[in-house]
């Protein structure tokens, strides 16, 4: 499949998908909204898929949604149109690891959609921030909700109200993102990352992912009553015989996905 506003590879189970709307800082626009969902619906059915890393370019992951396409839009536009609506849930709902691979800026939209993702590693000269304030606008991808879950009320709040922007370290120590790595080895350590993923058994990375994501919605009883559950439940398949067989036999796992 081509598109337009993105490039997309796939190597060794892994689908790099490098945002690419180098005139507009990867802003996000329909067009690419809609390539991005349409590439997930495929990574999502493709057995060769185990994993999928979103990137931007050196200067800009994405500087949010785009503003020229949004400004003259009127309130029953917006609604009728469900503006963005469907590709945050395509995103939200996709089953395999997804890991954001930020440098430059993640601004408003593009500040979400890499919180959409299952983990950020950032390079040093990423920036996160939510400015639409400054547009006299909320987030409108979740970025309201999801900073405050992950860097806390006082900082999410600071940065929402003022629109202040994060640096790559300080979004470290706020535990934004999982890792900063130095700009040249951001894509090498994000697809060995990946790579690592794609070498496990689908099904438990599916099942991890699931239960992580359930922390953010659940108590912590039902959470933790999932997870004993999906632990049980592993034991049905043989790719959980064949990581145990192969500890035990000091060799690397070969799971199969079944
Ligand atoms: N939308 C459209 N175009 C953009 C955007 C954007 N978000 N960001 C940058 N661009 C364009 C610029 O207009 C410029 O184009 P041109 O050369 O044709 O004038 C080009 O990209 C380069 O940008 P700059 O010249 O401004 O580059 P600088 O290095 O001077 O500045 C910044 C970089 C600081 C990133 C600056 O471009 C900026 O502030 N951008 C806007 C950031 C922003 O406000 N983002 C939030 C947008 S609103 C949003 O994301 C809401 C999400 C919710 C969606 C709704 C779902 C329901």
């Amino acid at each position: 499949m081509s598109y337009e506003t993105l490039i997309v590879e796939t190597r060794d189970g892994v689908s790099l998908i490098r945002l690419n709307r180098p005139e507009a800082l990867n802003a996000l626009n329909s067009q690419l909204l809609g390539e991005l969902s349409g590439a997930l619906d495929a990574a999502e059915v493709d057995e060769a898929v185990r994993c999928v890393v979103i990137t931007g370019s050196e200067r800009a992951f994405a500087a949010g949604a785009d503003i020229k396409e949004m400004s003259t839009k009127t309130y029953a536009q917006m609604f009728a149109e469900d503006f963005f609506g469907a590709s945050a849930r395509r995103i939200e709902q996709f089953r395999k690891p997804i890991i954001a691979a930020v440098a430059g800026y993640a601004l408003g939209g593009g500040c979400e959609l890499a919180m959409l993702c299952d983990f950020i590693i950032a390079a040093e000269t990423a920036k996160f921030g939510q400015p639409e304030i400054n547009l006299g606008v909320t987030p409108g991808i979740g970025g309201t909700q999801r900073l405050t879950r992950f860097v806390g009320k006082s900082k999410a709040m600071e940065m929402i109200l003022t629109g202040r922007m994060m640096d790559a370290a300080e979004a470290e120590r706020a535990g934004l993102v999982s890792r900063v790595v130095p700009a040249d080895q951001l894509i090498g350590e994000a697809m060995a990352a990946a790579a690592k993923i794609a070498g496990q058994s689908p099904l438990a990375v599916m099942m991890n992912k699931e239960l992580v994501e359930a922390a953010y919605e659940t108590t912590l009883a039902t959470g933790v009553a999932m997870e004993r559950r999906m632990f049980h439940s592993l034991f049905a398949f043989d790719d959980q015989k064949e990581g145990m067989a192969a500890f035990i036999e000091k060799r690397k796992p070969a799971f199969k996905g079944s």
